[in-house]
C-alpha cells in the first residue's frame, strides 16, 4: 500500500504517542455524531443522541469512541500491512454493519480536528500531513473489502 519513510514512521508514532485513546476517543466519536447527524443511524442501540450534550454524555459513545481508537493503534503498530490489519474489520462494517465506508473519512477528520484542538501550535502543519497520509491509508483499507 504505501510506503513509509523512518521520519514519516517516527512522527506517526509522536502523535500517536501522545493520545491519549481514553479522552480522544469518545470526543472524535461524539464529533461525528453532532457533526454529521446521520451517522447516528448506526447507532440506534446507544441511547439518548439527541443533542450535542446528550452525545457526549452518552457512555457507550465514549466506550465506542476508545473502542475505535483502541483498533487505530494496530494499525499504528502495523504500518507496512495496514490493509491486511484491517481486512476482518473492513468486511465487518461492509458485510454485518453495513456502514457507508464514505463515514470512515468523516471519522478520520474529526479524528485530527480533535487532536489538532488538543496539541495546539505542536501540530503544525507538517505533522498534519504525515498524520492525514497515515489516516487517509486505514480510510482505505478500512473500505478494501467493499468490493
Ligand atoms: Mg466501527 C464496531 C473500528 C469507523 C460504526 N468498529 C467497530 C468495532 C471496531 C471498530 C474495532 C468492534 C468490532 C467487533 O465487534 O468485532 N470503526 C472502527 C475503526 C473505524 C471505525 C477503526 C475508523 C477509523 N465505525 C466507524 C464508523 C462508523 C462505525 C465511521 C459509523 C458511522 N463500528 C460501527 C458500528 C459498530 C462498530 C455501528 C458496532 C457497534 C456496536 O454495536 O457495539
Amino acid at each position: 500500500m504505501a510506503d513509509w519513510t523512518a521520519a514519516e514512521k517516527s512522527t506517526i508514532a509522536g502523535v500517536w504517542g501522545k493520545v491519549n485513546v481514553n479522552e480522544i476517543g469518545p470526543q472524535a466519536l461524539g464529533r461525528v455524531l453532532i457533526v454529521y447527524p446521520w451517522t447516528q443511524r448506526y447507532f440506534g442501540s446507544f441511547g439518548d443522541l439527541s443533542n450535542a450534550a446528550a452525545i457526549l454524555g452518552n457512555g457507550k459513545v465514549a466506550a465506542h469512541g476508545k473502542v475505535v481508537l483502541n483498533a487505530l493503534d494496530k494499525g499504528v503498530k502495523n504500518m507496512d500491512n495496514v490493509k491486511g490489519t484491517y481486512a476482518a474489520l473492513s468486511k465487518l462494517h461492509c458485510v454485518s454493519l453495513k456502514v457507508d465506508p464514505d463515514n470512515f473519512r468523516l471519522l478520520a477528520d474529526c479524528l485530527t480536528i480533535v487532536i489538532a484542538t488538543k496539541f495546539g501550535a505542536a501540530f503544525t502543519p507538517e505533522i498534519q500531513a504525515t498524520w492525514q497520509k497515515f489516516l487517509s491509508v486505514v480510510v482505505v483499507a478500512l473500505g478494501s473489502q467493499y468490493f
